[in-house]
């Protein structure tokens, strides 16, 4: 008896505990949106990776089910179903207990990713069902919740007889509650990213993924036995590579490190970092560490061969790594995160660990590897040089900037000073700048009007990207400087306005315009997106105009379906807007300028295969994988009226 009520007590503290996470679930997940949607399904698949680290496991399937749900399961030891000293099984307590996953893993490492590395009792508080299946031992255990609560007792089941010794491990599926997402469809692109790079990260894992909603039935199957190097030319894919991927670990004060690196005849740094399988999209220790000594060793060669004479200053990390792809991923046994989304790794031993590593194997490799060592600093100097000349343009460019804000070229600028309520509206072409001159509420939008398709950053070397009249404009708009590499000018609190809007027409051209900005942004100005200052203005396709009655702006053809639905037999006019350039002043500013009425898409970069994704797909030569990433992005994302 007195067993009993303690228990009952326990699941009342328990259901007070979750029912906070359905409070504000934001907290726990980020978002409600399709960000922390999905995140479910990564918190789930972590405690499978863990299990697989761990060395228990070497199968993960993940089934996105035809009712909506998701399934995911492992060959693993199955979630231990003894009865807890706290009076409940053990796996009752992963389910309902917040922050308990921490208590069974102490033997591996935690995966947590910094601030939603939450565990899946959040999972369970959010979702409208989850059923456990765990096998072990020849039998079966079923468990059930609902929002949370349990809805039956602990189900054990004996296997079939050939069953009983070849299956085991854990099973989850589990529903998304809708009366807390916003949406419950997962992204099936979003979680084979991540999963293809969770494969990636651990070569002896192999990821089953399966989408079998809308009628269909499409497996993938995600096994890289080539580890980092294989991650690094999947990067490189499209790109012209100046040798073989190369690859540097070890182990130092209890750290794992596995580096691999490639260059690339391009002019750009793309170095990711991740710590214990979850990405770091504000970098960290472990990058700088790995940064800077492979920028003292590359310095030490440069001398040795006489390629850096005494008197000649040291090249710089930025000349150094301009052209290298490379991903540094650590396993630290206690994680600590920071910035301002909590993904930059804190620990400075972290530091220590991969710059050790570093220096041991990359010279090892350099030692052995003279033709490979000689390209990459012929491509240092050659950077050098620019960044000479770059720097002399540049400081043309600051000097100038004090005294051009208000006469800024093209630049229509805003009365107000203050941030914080100001915009800025990127227009492409000069007639539909001038419309938008003209429609604005000049007290807080800002309009500035560029010509024809920018240059593509990606494709360009530092100079001449200083040297674009149109980049130029837009870096002396903003006001906050800009960075190059990690080492920058770049100051968020200079920023000029809270909103940089990117409108341009809803086709083609207008979505080539968009991604070459949004690069731009990407690489010069990445804070600026992390920090959610970067949105795409949607204007609207269609506007109809009924007999009678008042007209409606339509955003896309799924809407105009409906439209015709809903009307049906009534008699309207179909008004198409090819371009922005084609809408009076008022029609601009009802659909695409007034906050009450618009509608804009704020841009986020969800991990770093769709980073550089978005610079590959987008910048890539033929246009429709392109248009489908922005119209793809566009209409599943929060949309913010
Ligand atoms: F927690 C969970 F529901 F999210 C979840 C956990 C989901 C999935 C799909 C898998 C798992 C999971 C947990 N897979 N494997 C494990 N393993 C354990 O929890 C486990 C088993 C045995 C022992 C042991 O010491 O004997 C320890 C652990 C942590």
């Amino acid at each position: 008896m007195a067993k009993n009520s303690n228990y009952d007590a326990k699941s009342i503290q328990v259901l007070e505990g979750l029912e906070a996470v359905r409070v504000r679930p934001g907290m726990y997940i980020g978002s409600t949106g399709r960000k922390g949607l999905n995140h479910l399904i990564y918190e789930i698949v972590d405690n499978s990776v863990d299990e697989h680290l761990a060395g228990y496991c070497d199968l993960i399937e993940v089934i996105l089910e035809a009712n909506g749900s998701c399934t995911v399961s492992d060959n693993g030891r199955g979630i231990p179903i003894e009865m807890h000293e706290k009076g409940m099984p053990a796996e009752r307590l992963v389910f309902t207990t917040l922050h308990a996953g921490g208590k069974f893993n102490n033997d591996s490492y935690k995966t947590s990713g910094g601030l939603h590395g939450v565990g899946s009792s959040v999972v369970n508080a959010l979702s409208k069902y989850l059923d456990v299946r765990v096998a072990k031992g020849g039998y079966i255990h079923h468990d059930r919740y609902e929002r949370g609560v349990p809805v039956m007792e602990l189900v054990n089941g004996l296997l079939p007889k050939e069953k009983r010794t070849a299956m085991k491990g854990t099973k989850i599926n589990f529903l998304p509650d809708d009366e807390i997402f916003e949406k419950i469809r997962f992204s099936a692109e979003e979680v084979k990213s991540r999963l293809h790079e969770t494969a990636y990260l651990n070569p002896e894992l192999t990821i089953i993924f399966t989408d079998k909603r809308d009628g269909k039935c499409e497996t993938i199957e995600y096994h890289e036995p080539e580890g980092l190097a294989g991650f690094v030319k999947d990067i490189n894919r499209n790109k012209e590579v100046m040798h073989e991927p190369v690859t540097l670990h070890g182990v130092s004060e209890d750290i794992e490190v596995e580096i691999a690196f490639q260059y690339v005849k391009e002019f750009q740094e793309n170095v990711l970092g991740f710590c214990n399988n979850i990405y770091n999209a504000e970098g960290g220790t472990h990058i700088t560490g790995f940064k800077t000594q492979f920028t003292t060793i590359m310095n030490n060669y440069a001398r040795e061969l006489g390629i850096l004479k005494d008197k000649d200053p040291n090249y710089t990390g930025v000349d150094i790594r301009n052209g290298m792809t490379a991903i540094v991923s650590v396993k630290h046994p206690d994680p600590r995160f920071e910035g301002q989304t909590k993904t930059k790794l804190d620990n400075p031993d972290a530091a220590r660990a991969t710059g050790k590593i570093t220096t041991e194997e990359a010279v090892l490799y350099f030692d052995r590897n003279l033709e490979v060592l000689k390209s990459i600093l012929s491509c240092a100097e050659r950077s050098a040089k620019i960044r000479k000349n770059a720097e002399k343009l540049k400081s043309n460019l600051l000097t100038k900037q004090k005294y051009s804000f208000d006469s800024n070229g093209k630049l229509a600028n805003c009365e107000s000073r203050k941030p914080e309520k100001c915009e800025i509206f990127i227009v492409e072409g000069d007639s539909a700048g001038g419309s938008a001159k003209t429609a604005r509420d000049r007290n807080f939008q800002a309009i500035l009007p560029i010509r024809g398709k920018i240059l593509n950053v990606e494709k360009a070397s530092m100079d001449r990207v200083l040297a674009n009249a149109e980049i130029k404009s837009m870096i002396n708009a903003f006001g906050c400087g800009f960075s190059e590499g990690y080492g920058n000018d770049f100051d968020i609190k200079k920023l000029r306005y809270d909103k940089i809007i990117i409108m341009a027409d809803a086709d083609v051209d207008g979505a080539h315009i968009s991604t070459l900005l949004l690069t731009l942004f990407y690489r010069f100005l990445p804070e600026l997106i992390y920090q959610g200052h970067v949105y795409i203005a949607m204007p609207p396709l269609y506007k109809t105009v009924p007999v009678r009655g008042e007209g409606e702006y339509l955003y896309d053809d799924k809407a105009l379906a409906r439209y015709r639905k809903e009307h049906a037999g009534k008699k309207f006019t179909l008004q198409r807007f090819k371009g922005l350039g084609e809408m009076d002043p008022e029609q601009l500013w009802e659909t695409t300028l007034n906050p009450e009425t618009r509608r804009l898409k704020r841009v986020e970069i969800e991990d770093a295969r769709m980073a550089t994704e978005v610079t590959e797909t987008l910048m890539g030569v033929n246009v429709p994988p392109r248009k489908a990433f922005i119209y793809e992005h566009a209409t599943d994302a929060e949309l913010d009226f």
